[in-house]
Formats: structure tokens, C-alpha cells, sequence
């Protein structure tokens, strides 16, 4: 028999791509979804006749649990946060109740409504913040630097515990920076990619950013999910970090998408202090080497074909 998996945060960017991925691989998907005035189902509309889509929020316990008892899951990924760093400074509480403590409210709704489920809890790089150390791996003590950060944190140390309490498969994905065409346009790589498109077809004439020197270790998002999934697959949970081991500036990131369509990047940025964050994270760069050994994962997007990938599809779509 296939096996079934529950995915919050499904109408993201990963949970889309997680999502697709499952289906191709034979798995009932479950997605937990949200009520809002308007739904957002943008990135799962190819596959919504393929997938079931249960109401349910990370902040309220009961709607989790009757996620759980309605899919009952094989593999509970929970991808559903608020995941923007810069929101994190003006709703640290509510970014702290469904980043961190909506970790807790999963892993105790999988105690008592499936315990057996496998779950994927999705830590991230953020968590390193003020790095202690070049490259990043699993053993680098954490620092974070935002209220996103430190509600991760919490997060994280929520399902190790989990994992030594109550014997539950639970494990972290220290996932690094991951982008697509799929990714929401606050974050810095879709801002860009999306002005570059627009100032390309005459639709803007110049884009404002912030810290243009802060480095990033870039990689596909869909090369991550897989990373994903097979951390599932192990017989013993554990935790992994995920990246290219490279690292780039949002500079580069600019010249290279500009590069694309044949404009000098100079002429069309402008530093605004307004997208300066109260504190930043100066240097990412993790070190994959343990999900290489152990999972046998290797991310196939390198940063160009990645700036390449999201420019022209944004020019692609804008044409449109
Ligand atoms: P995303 O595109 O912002 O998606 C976030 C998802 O969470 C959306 O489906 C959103 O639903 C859902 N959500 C937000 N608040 C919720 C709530 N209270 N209850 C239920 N669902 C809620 O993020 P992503 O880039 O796919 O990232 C997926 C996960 O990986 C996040 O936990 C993020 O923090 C983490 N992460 C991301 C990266 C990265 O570089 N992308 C790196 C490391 C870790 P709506 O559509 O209704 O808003
Ligand atoms: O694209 P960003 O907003 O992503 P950030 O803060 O690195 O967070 C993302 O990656 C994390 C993994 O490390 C995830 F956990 C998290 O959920 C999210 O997906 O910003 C990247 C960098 C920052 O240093 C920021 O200060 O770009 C810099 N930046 C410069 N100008 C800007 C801008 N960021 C944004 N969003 N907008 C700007 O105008």
C-alpha cells in the first residue's frame, strides 16, 4: 500500500514543490491549509484534483489534531511558518506562537494522534545567524540574529527533545537559502528577479534595496525537497544541514540577473535604509557533507543556472 504524508504549509513555495514530488512518487498528500478571505493556492493549483486539502492553523491545537486523525499520516512534514525574516521584528509574538511554539503543537498532535508518523521539521540557516563558525555544519553553535531566528531555535530544540522523550522520528533539515520562480517576492532573490523583469519590459525604472553586501549559500528549491523526503526515509532521525557549500553576495545576485537581460545593474539600484534589518546576518555558507554520506543528497542547481532560472521566468511571465 502507498504511503500517505501531511504537509503544512503546502501552499508555499517548498510545500508546493514537496508536494509534487510525493505525488510522483505514488504518496497520498494531505495538505494543511489555512482559512483567508482569499485562498492562496496559487503554486498547488496544477495539482489540486491530486491532493486533499484539510482547514487547520499552526495556532490552534485542535485543528492540528483533526488534521492528523483525518490523514493519518505515514510522514508529517511541517513546512507552515511565518518565514519572512524582515516581518519578524514587527510581529516577533505572533512570529514566535506559529514559527516555534507551532513545533510544539505538531509534535503533541502527533503524540497522541500518530505516533508512529515520521515527521520533518524545517529548521533552517537562520538559526546560525552571527555565525560561530565558516563553513556552517550540524555541530556549529547557534546565534540567531532575529526573532524568526530565535523562534526556530526553539522549534529546533522542541523536536530533538520530542525525539529523546517520547521516541518519535523527528527530524531537523537545516536548510540553507533555497529560491524558484515559486518564491514569494518579499525575499530578496524574487524581489530582484521580478524588477529585473519589470524594468526589462518597461513596467518600473528602478529597484531599492538594502544590504546589497550580505552573503547567501543559494540553492533550488527543488533540489531541496528531495533532501526532504529522504531524511524520512531513514531508518534513525537525525539532523542535516542542506546547501551547496557556496556562497555569493546580493550584489552578485544583482549583477548577474541585470547581466540577463543586458542592463547595467548601476544604473537602476538604489540603497534604501528602509530594507536595512535592526540586526544582520552578515555570511551563510553550510557545509553539506553529512546528507552527501548519509542521505546521498547533492543539490544539481548551481547559483547561476538558479538567477538564470528565476529571471526568465519572471521575463516569461510579465510578457504575458
Ligand atoms: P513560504 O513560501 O513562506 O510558505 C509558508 C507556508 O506556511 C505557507 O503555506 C503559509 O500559508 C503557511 N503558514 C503561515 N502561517 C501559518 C499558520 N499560522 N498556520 C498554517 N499555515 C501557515 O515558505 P517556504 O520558503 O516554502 O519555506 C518553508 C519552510 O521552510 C518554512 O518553515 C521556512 O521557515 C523554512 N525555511 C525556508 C527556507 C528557504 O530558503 N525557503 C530556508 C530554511 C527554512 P499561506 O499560503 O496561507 O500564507
Ligand atoms: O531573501 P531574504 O529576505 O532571506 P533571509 O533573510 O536570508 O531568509 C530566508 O532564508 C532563511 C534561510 O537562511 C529562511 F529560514 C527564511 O525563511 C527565508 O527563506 O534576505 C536575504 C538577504 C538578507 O541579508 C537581507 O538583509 O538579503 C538582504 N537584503 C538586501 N536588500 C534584502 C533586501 N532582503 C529583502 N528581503 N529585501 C531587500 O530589499
Amino acid at each position: 500500500m502507498g504511503k500517505t504524508a501531511l504537509i503544512t504549509g503546502i501552499t508555499g513555495q517548498d510545500g508546493s514543490y514537496l508536494a509534487e514530488l510525493l505525488l510522483e512518487k505514488g504518496y497520498d498528500v494531505y495538505g494543511l491549509i489555512r482559512r483567508l478571505s482569499t485562498p492562496n493556492i496559487s503554486r498547488i493549483e496544477q495539482i489540486l484534483d491530486k491532493i486533499e486539502l484539510v482547514e487547520g492553523d499552526l495556532t490552534d491545537q485542535s485543528s492540528l489534531d483533526n488534521a492528523m486523525r483525518t490523514a493519518q499520516p505515514d510522514e508529517v512534514y511541517n513546512l507552515a511558518a511565518q518565514s519572512f525574516v524582515g516581518t519578524s521584528w514587527n510581529q516577533p509574538v505572533l512570529t514566535g506562537d506559529v514559527s516555534g511554539l507551532g513545533v510544539v503543537r505538531i509534535l503533541e498532535s502527533v503524540k497522541h494522534q500518530c505516533h508512529d508518523a515520521r515527521v520533518y521539521q524545517a529548521s533552517t540557516s537562520e538559526m546560525f545567524g552571527k555565525v560561530q563558525e565558516v563553513p556552517q555544519s550540524e555541530t556549529t553553535r547557534f546565534y540567531p540574529r532575529s526573532p524568526y531566528g530565535f523562534a526556530k531555535v526553539y522549534g529546533y530544540w522542541a523536536c530533538v527533545n520530542y525525539r529523546e522523550s517520547y521516541d518519535i522520528h523527528v527530524s531537523n533539515g537545516i536548510l540553507f537559502n533555497h529560491e524558484s520562480p515559486r518564491r514569494g517576492i518579499e525575499f530578496v532573490t524574487r524581489k530582484i528577479t521580478d524588477s529585473v523583469a519589470r524594468i526589462h519590459h518597461g513596467l518600473a525604472s528602478e529597484l531599492r534595496l538594502g544590504n546589497l553586501d550580505a552573503k547567501r549559500d543559494w540553492g533550488f528549491a527543488g533540489d531541496y525537497v528531495k533532501a526532504m523526503w529522504l531524511m524520512l526515509q531513514q531508518d534513525q532521525p537525525d539532523d542535516f544541514v542542506v546547501s551547496t557549500g557556496e556562497t555569493h553576495s546580493v550584489r552578485e545576485f544583482v549583477e548577474l540577473a541585470f547581466e540577463e537581460v543586458g542592463l547595467d545593474w548601476e544604473k537602476y539600484v538604489v540603497v534604501d535604509p528602509k530594507f536595512v534589518r535592526p540586526t544582520e546576518v552578515d555570511l551563510l555558507l553550510g557545509n553539506p557533507a553529512k546528507a552527501k554520506r548519509v542521505l546521498g543528497w547533492e543539490p544539481k542547481v548551481r547559483f547561476e543556472e538558479l538567477v538564470k532560472m528565476m529571471v526568465k521566468a519572471d521575463v516569461e511571465r510579465l510578457s504575458k
